[in-house]
């Protein structure tokens, strides 16, 4: 079976492991969302990149839920010390990379060749492929403005109440070519348990995407479980947008183009709800078992739709 799986940071990153271990790199890629995007301290910072980088190397950092595990902080400390900003923590192991991608596209290469130069030197052999390699860069809307990604998430820790959401440059943004390739030949298409708003919509707004999607199968997996989101702002998004935070909520937000939908066993009393095909299974991801038999479970759907 060949899939397309759709992920932005965190959550998304682990059910993506639990892909990457059940099918070879030629039956699934990583579509991944690169509004999180930020040019810092004269770096390209790609987060859910390198979130998803870590994940699939099992390198990343499970306490923190980003960066890289066993890392260390003098490189920060010390800017620290000489005034520079910090507020965005770079550990020293994680700040290879961000001056390796920086080099890589200042030598010319695009966004793509630069995360596949990272993804083999990491011993990864699944392709992680950026939505695009133009620029887009996803803006919080708040009562005081828009807010750059970054800004709201990191440096205001998620505490402005959103009204929307923008993401500069889209509409000149051209899908990744290697996403429309991928999808050619594929039997579906995976949403992973990542934020709608900010790391999935991103990539379903490019031009093309969604009817690139058109004739496949696509199944999502609710990011969103008894209400809460296990990892982000996802549910307070939803509390400050007026919707509820629930998994049906995130259903009706995928509406017209998914055609499964899994939710946690919290959430079984609500699975009525939804209008598509859904399935209950444990989609909290703790162990790297949980990961496997997760995405065992969402191939097992997405079996169920092949004409
Ligand atoms: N998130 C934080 O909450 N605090 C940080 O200091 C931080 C640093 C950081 C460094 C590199 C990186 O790739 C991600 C980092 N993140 C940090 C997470 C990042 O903001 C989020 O992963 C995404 O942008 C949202 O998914």
């Amino acid at each position: 079976m060949k899939i397309l799986a759709i992920t932005g940071g965190v959550g998304g990153a682990k059910l993506a492991l639990g892909l990457a271990k059940v099918l070879s790199p030629d039956e699934v890629a990583f579509a991944v969302n690169t509004g999180d995007d930020f040019e810092h301290l004269g770096l390209h910072i790609s987060p859910d990149i390198d979130s998803l980088t870590y994940a699939l190397a099992e390198e990343n950092n499970a306490e923190l839920g980003w960066g890289r595990e066993g890392e260390t902080w003098q490189f920060i400390e010390t800017l620290e010390s000489l005034g520079g900003e910090t507020w965005f923590r770079l550990g020293d192991k994680d700040m290879a990379l961000h001056i390796r991608r920086t080099g890589l596209l200042e030598e010319g290469q695009s966004l793509t060749e630069a995360t596949a130069a990272i993804t083999n030197a990491m011993g990864i052999e699944h392709e992680v492929i950026p939505m695009t390699n133009d620029p887009v860069r996803t803006f919080v809307h708040t009562q005081d403005g828009p807010l750059a990604f970054q800004h709201y998430f990191v440096r205001d820790r998620c505490e402005p109440a959103v009204s929307g959401f923008e993401f500069q440059g889209i509409e000149n943004a051209t899908l990744n070519p290697r996403i429309t390739e991928w999808v050619e030949g594929a039997d579906g298409v995976v949403i992973c348990p990542s934020n709608p708003y900010v790391s999935v919509d991103p990539l379903l707004k490019l031009k093309g995407f969604t009817d690139a999607l058109e004739k496949l199968p696509v199944i999502a997996v609710s990011p969103i479980v008894g209400g809460m989101a296990i990892k982000g702002p996802a549910a307070k998004m939803m509390a400050e947008l007026a919707v509820p935070a629930s998994a049906p909520a995130v259903a009706a937000h995928y509406e017209g183009l998914i055609d499964g939908f899994v939710v946690d066993e919290t959430d079984r009393n609500q699975a009525d709800e939804i209008k598509i095909p859904t399935i209950v299974v444990n989609t909290i991801m703790v162990t790297l078992e949980d990961r496997v038999q997760l995405a065992r479970d969402v191939l097992g759907f997405l079996r169920t739709f092949r004409g």
